[in-house]
């Protein structure tokens, strides 16, 4: 046992150092106001601190660091993407990841597993033979497999899918990885409060200040701020801030639920996709077999999870894996997923001046977290988009200038 958890565990008065301040109240003004302490909002505060020297920044939570889809999700981290912005896009974060947990000096149980999405039908065939040529073509590792490399990489897996939807083959991105997904939040959020950004949890905004079409401040439950520049990183919330400043987006939210069985021996080193069973599933350093599927199919803003879900991901398991058939689901949980009708982000300044917005992120966004930290503290410390997220802008709705990323989502949706 470490000496410091034996101390702290003796201790009467529990001196164990806290991971960040706890700032006892706001400051009346902040160069930058971050809505949200999810990754991405504090990504973009440890980026602006590090990378732009500015650290006059406040992170403004409703609830607890990482409370939101970023200690919800499951954790798949990958850059087999569809479309050129996006492949260029999601292998600069992947690049990101890999000195993550020595910049942060906290460990990130990042593990690289390898990427199985499998195809049922010659169509869905057909579109990972596209995505493998595009990801090849900016340089990422991604190939189409036969069902033999598949059985070999996975031999529990039965193929025939108990009659119903054989496997044909398989996109392989070998770069796939998973993460521990409240530890990356934790590494952003002490890096950024120890470059001295300041966060402020059970911290609710409640109003936006725009004057003459610029932001001049921020209103919470504890007070309020003169700020020109907001961003705003709140996933599953951000209808309710646009409404406060008037914007509108073609963001619509629907829940997406998740689970986690007991833990068992490792069996399963890949990580594997089906997006025709709607299904996919790693194991974890502890043996549980993290899974999730596709979102509810209607509209909802809350977290709410339910039994259908269980039932309906645990056929489609079987499909797959008969043998799990005794195995137990110990937990089960929801996300609210900010869905955009392109299956690409929303990033980058607005018709406001001086509020920028990273949303859109519905069920992807967690491999992005380091890319969306490193380009939105680019844009709003110099006011222009950072080259790599431009096409990601809100206006391209306005223009029907649309990503078109759909194909490389996990699941069908
Ligand atoms: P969040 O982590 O949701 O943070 C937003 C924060 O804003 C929240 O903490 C919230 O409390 C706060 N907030 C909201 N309103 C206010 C307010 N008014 N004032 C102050 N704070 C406010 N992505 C992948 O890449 N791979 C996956 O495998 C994957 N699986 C997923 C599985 C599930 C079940 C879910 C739900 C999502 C999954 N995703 C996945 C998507 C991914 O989790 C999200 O896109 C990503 O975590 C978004 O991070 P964020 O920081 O933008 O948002
Ligand atoms: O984007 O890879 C992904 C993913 C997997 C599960 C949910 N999202």
């Amino acid at each position: 046992m470490p000496l410091r958890l034996l101390k702290f565990g003796l201790s009467q008065t529990y001196p164990e150092p806290r991971m960040f301040r706890q700032p006892d109240r706001l400051k009346s003004h902040y160069d930058v106001v971050i809505i949200g302490g999810g990754g991405h909002g504090l990504a973009a505060a440890y980026y602006l601190a590090k990378d732009h020297g500015m650290t006059n920044v406040a992170v403004i939570e409703k609830g607890y660091l990482g409370g939101g889809n970023t200690g919800r999700n499951t954790t798949i981290i990958r850059s087999n993407y569809l479309t050129p912005e996006g492949v260029k896009f999601y292998d600069q974060s992947v690049t990101l990841w890999q000195d993550l947990a020595e910049d942060f000096n906290l460990n990130l149980f990042y593990s690289t597993r390898g990427h199985f999405t499998l195809a049922h039908t010659d169509s869905a065939l057909r579109t990972m033979r596209w995505r493998a040529e595009v990801n090849k073509h900016f340089g990422v590792a991604s190939e189409l497999v036969g069902p033999q490399e598949i059985q070999d990489a996975c031999p529990e897996m039965d193929l025939h899918c108990g009659g119903h939807l054989p496997v044909l083959g398989a996109l392989y991105h070998a770069p796939g990885s998973i993460a521990r997904h409240d530890a990356v939040a934790w590494g952003y959020g002490r890096g950024a409060d120890q470059r001295g950004v300041e966060i402020h949890q059970q911290t609710e905004v409640t109003g936006i200040t725009v004057k003459s079409g610029r932001v001049t401040g921020v209103q919470t439950n504890r007070g309020n701020i003169s700020t020109n520049k907001v961003l705003c990183a709140v996933a599953g919330s951000t209808p309710r801030l646009l409404d406060m400043v008037g914007l509108r987006s073609p963001l619509y939210v629907h829940p997406l639920q998740a689970m986690v069985s007991e833990p068992m021996k490792a069996w399963l080193d890949a990580i594997i996709v089906s997006g025709s069973l709607h299904v996919y599933v790693s194991q974890t350093a502890r043996g549980e077999l993290v899974m999730g599927a596709s979102l509810d199919p209607y509209e909802l803003h809350s977290t709410r999870s339910t039994f259908d879900f269980v039932e309906g991901l645990c056929t489609h398991m079987l499909d797959l894996f008969p043998f799990l058939s005794h195995v137990k689901i110990v937990r089960q949980w929801a996300g609210m997923a900010d869905m955009t009708p392109d299956f690409a982000p929303i990033m980058g300044k607005t018709p406001i001046d001086g509020f920028y917005l990273d949303s859109g992120w519905g069920t992807w966004g967690f491999k992005a977290t380091p890319v969306c930290g490193k380009t939105m503290a680019a844009t709003v410390a110099s006011d222009r988009p950072h080259e790599l997220i431009r096409e990601f802008s809100l206006d391209r709705f306005e223009r029907y200038d649309l990503v078109g990323e759909k194909g490389a989502a996990s699941v069908g949706h």
